[in-house]
């Protein structure tokens, strides 16, 4: 604990969850930094290490541990201390007393590890008892059902390495065996695997597919399993989800989830930091134009932020802002360096040290960031700051006379342990066993390369990487293209106009739409309502055209890009307040530029009622049920001030614009905002949001079920206060008591969380699409695309300040509350449960991470 300069000892400081799992009262930071002091050239150290280790370190404590942090970390670290003790002993030198007491140590642990097997699966139970195994009434475990893949899939390194130091093959068959279970468990017609895994069924719990947590070192360990035990089906196997991967997965330079059963299907519109690993393990398997891509891409939102956060969305906004000194990043930035030689490696490394020294280093150590926008610390530094980040860094910067052997001998484990290449001669036959042979015909390009050869596969050629990640330098800040400004500029020297000026548009316009058309602009509507604007020179009518339509969009972008920097509206929150609710449910709603505006005023709260016409596009034929209310009104037909000035006609204290393009959620779509129509809108005096439809259903079902609904409108989400139950009244004892149960098994889940005034001096991209002051008028997603005639008719990408016109969420962190929301429904609120299933999965992903088996 680097803020309170003590160690962390299990029992004594407060719970913090899972992530405590990793601790077992066994000197982990000691154990895990053994292989680091050989590394950095500290033998005395590293000897005096080692002999607390022996003399100090229990391991039949009372504790219950993560398998799987236990195995990469423990094991690990006594295996990783083994192989470099006696590689000092026989250098004749340090060690000299050394007898192998490390490796007793580790095959200790290995058996007390074992019972964690005992499933019909053979996937280890995900916890286990160092004193009492697993299943015993004083095991406090044994009882769970799930696991995920990474915790289950990352056994073979250290368990082989146990097996061939020792010649008890156990481990290894042990370690196989979850692996080959993992392989037949794969999903067949994608060849992905999901995140998380029933120990006793084997059927996928969570089915999203990534590279990142959860997942991540399965797929290292089988291409390594490959590299140290010269097995060719773990290769096989790697290269039958690494061919997966490209194809469904990798989206340069981004690593997006997908779904297992429907792997073209996205299934997050964020990454996780723990994918930072992954170009890292390209490089082993040879595939180097990914790896600069995806490195590159992480390298500018650590530029953005000084860290990685922990997860951060598509468009590189803050999605999670924790950073415990992950080091995949730097691990990945080792692997590149060695493979190009390219010196911006080393560039990337200094920034890497110089922000860890001026935000992280306390006198004590380095601090975790709490916050990567803040720069808040948390009292931790996890043992791999020093297991690998510290190692891989020093390794960036070392020759080969820095490090006393040959670093070359030795594969890294996923928490960068030294295990010796010669282990794959050595007691192999115990443990060979057939493994299953039928693959799928695979695209042979996968095959090529299996491990670094940095002489023939990397010709040292700088400027390969730099050809390569030269076209991704602004990929994060989202500057202009260069040939996109110099049309610009001659565009606008001309002077010339387009036939259809941008501020006239209106995509429900036929004659507007004919002459879009004519300029080879076309309309793609998405399918969260927005529509996206793309053009193609070429299918301009003529040349002319062509340039006209290249006005168009550039006018579109002006105007888009000046009205979104005068209207930057936040998110607002609906919080429905009733029974059973009582204010833990949060919904994330778009505001709108006219009306109340909800952060001058006092919150709104009312009971809401359904517009007739619910598109509230005409007067309302039933103004006594909106009276006094919040009214419900469909997106769509007419403006939405329209909708706004009917409902406040009819009586309504405010309106909820709920979106009608089905499935539409906060979750994946930006933050709509409502624009007015263009002309003076201070009529308009009451409050008025937009949900999406996911959002809007959970209230509309909410009305099915419990009739009377109420919510506040505001600003921010306010804290559930005991008004908010008082005020329920069940109708019967039945009622009173599911409402209870409901209470208790319910959490706060508040999706709405303010960005900081620093946050949103820097995120000055343009916020929201007033664009879209017409319903279902134009809006231009971010992933615009304009061709320019000047330019080959190429597509160009555009985004940031030049075409964002996107509405942009604003960042949310997880704050320690409700980064660990946990949403369970009583029986009685089921529809409501089904909506939020897709929530759950997010919720779920960040719990996973939080267990820190990422
Ligand atoms: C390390 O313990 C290991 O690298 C693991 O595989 C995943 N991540 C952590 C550090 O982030």
């Amino acid at each position: 604990m680097p803020l309170t300069c003590r160690g962390r000892v299990r029992g004594q400081e407060p719970s913090r969850g899972d992530v405590d799992d990793a601790l077992g009262k066994f000197s982990l930071t000691l154990i895990d930094s053994l292989d680091t002091l050989v590394v950095l050239n500290k033998t005395k150290e590293f000897e005096d290490a080692v002999r607390k280790v022996l003399r100090d370190v229990n391991l039949d404590n009372d504790v219950v541990v993560s398998v799987f942090e236990t195995n990469i970390r423990v094991l690990g670290g006594l295996l990783g201390g083994h192989s470099l003790a006696i590689m000092l002993k026989e250098k004749g030198e340090y060690m000299q007393w050394y007898n192998d007491e490390l490796l007793q140590m580790a095959k200790q642990l290995g058996y007390k590890l074992l019972p964690a097997f005992n499933t019909t699966s053979g996937l280890p139970y995900p916890r286990i008892n160092l004193k009492f195994g697993i299943r015993k009434p004083e095991a406090r475990t044994g009882t769970e059902t799930d696991t995920c893949t990474a915790c289950a899939g990352t056994l073979i390194l250290e368990f082989a390495a146990l097996s061939r130091f020792t010649g008890a093959t156990i481990f290894e068959e042990y370690a196989r065996k979850a692996l080959d279970f993992l392989w037949e468990k794969r999903q067949r017609s994608s060849n992905l695997v999901g995140v998380t895994i029933n120990i006793h069924t084997g059927d996928w719990v969570r089915k999203d597919s990534g590279v990142g947590a959860g997942i991540d070192s399965y797929y290292e360990y089988l291409l390594k399993a490959y590299v140290l035990l010269g097995d060719d089906s773990f290769l096989e196997r790697f290269n039958t989800h690494y061919d997966a991967i490209m194809r469904y997965i990798s989206q340069p330079p981004l690593l997006l989830d997908v779904h297992i059963h429907k792997p073209m299907l996205n299934a997050r519109t964020w990454m996780d930091a723990l994918l930072a690993f992954f170009p890292g393990l390209q490089v082993l398997k040879g595939d180097i134009r990914p790896a600069i891509e995806t490195h590159e891409m992480l390298y500018q939102v650590i530029k953005k932020h000084n860290f990685l956060p922990e997860a951060f969305t598509t468009d590189f906004r803050v999605h999670w802002a924790q950073h415990p000194l992950r080091p995949e990043f730097a691990e990945s930035t080792y692997f590149l360096y060695k493979a190009t030689g390219d010196p911006y490696y080393l560039e990337v490394g200094k920034t890497l040290i110089e922000n860890l020294n001026k935000y992280a280093r306390v006198p004590c150590g380095f601090a975790a960031m709490k916050d990567v926008r803040t720069g808040s610390h948390e009292d931790r530094m996890d043992s791999f700051f020093l297991a690998e980040m510290f190692k891989y860094l020093y390794l960036l910067f070392a020759d080969k006379e820095d490090i006393i052997f040959d670093i070359e001998d030795y594969i890294f484990t996923t928490e960068a342990h030294l295990l010796p290449l010669w282990l794959s001669t050595t007691n192999q036959s115990i443990s060979k066993k057939n493994t299953t042979s039928e693959y799928t015909e695979l695209d042979d390009s996968n095959f090529d390369w299996t491990c670094p050869n940095t002489q023939i596969l990397f010709p040292n050629d700088p400027l390969y990487a730099q050809s390569i990640r030269e076209p991704l330098k602004n990929v994060v800040d989202k500057s202009c293209p260069r040939g996109i400004i110099r049309v610009r500029e001659e565009s606008f020297r001309s002077g010339a106009k387009p036939p259809l000026r941008a501020r006239d548009f209106m995509a429900t316009n036929p004659e507007h739409l004919e002459i879009l058309k004519k300029m080879g602009v076309s309309l793609i509507h998405l399918k969260d309502g927005r529509v996206q604007l793309v053009q193609h020179a070429i299918q301009a009518a003529s040349s002319i055209d062509a340039e006209d339509g290249l006005r168009f969009m550039q006018e579109m972008i002006e105007l888009s890009s000046q009205q979104q920097k005068e209207q930057q509206l936040p998110p607002r929150a609906v919080q429905i307040v009733s029974h059973p609710f009582f204010g833990r449910v949060v919904l994330t709603a778009g505001p709108a530029q006219f009306g109340l505006d909800l952060s001058k005023h006092k919150e709104t709260r009312g009971f809401v009622a359904s517009s007739k016409p619910y598109n509230g596009c005409s007067e309302l034929t039933n103004p006594e049920a909106v009276m006094g209310k919040i009214a419900l009104i469909q997106r769509g037909q007419c403006m939405f001030a329209e909708k706004a000035r009917n409902i406040q006609n009819a009586g309504a204290i405010g309106g909820i614009v709920i979106d009608d393009n089905e499935g539409s959620s906060s979750d994946t779509a930006p933050l709509f905002q409502m624009a007015g129509d263009g002309k003076d809108t201070d009529d308009i005096k009451i409050p008025m949001l937009f949900l999406f439809s996911k959002e809007g259903s959970i209230i509309l079902d909410a009305i099915r079920e419990y009739e009377e609904v109420e919510v506040l409108l505001s600003d921010k989400a306010k804290d559930r206060d005991p008004e908010m139950e008082n005020e329920e009244q069940p109708s019967s004892e039945n009622d009173s008591q599911s409402a209870e149960q409901i209470t208790s098994s319910s959490q706060e889940v508040d999706l709405v969380d303010q960005e900081s005034p620093e946050e949103s001096s820097l995120n000055s991209q343009p916020e929201s699409l007033s664009l879209a002051d017409m319903d279902n008028a134009a809006s231009v997603s971010p992933s615009e695309q304009i061709s320019n005639p000047m330019e080959n008719h190429e597509t160009t990408s555009l985004d940031g300040e030049c075409t964002d016109l996107d509405n942009q969420l604003q960042e949310q962190s997880e704050t320690e509350e409700d980064s660990n929301p946990n949403v369970s429904w009583g029986k009685k609120v089921q529809p409501i449960d089904s909506i939020l299933a897709d929530w759950n999965e997010d919720i779920e992903a960040f719990e996973m991470m939080e267990k820190d088996e990422l």
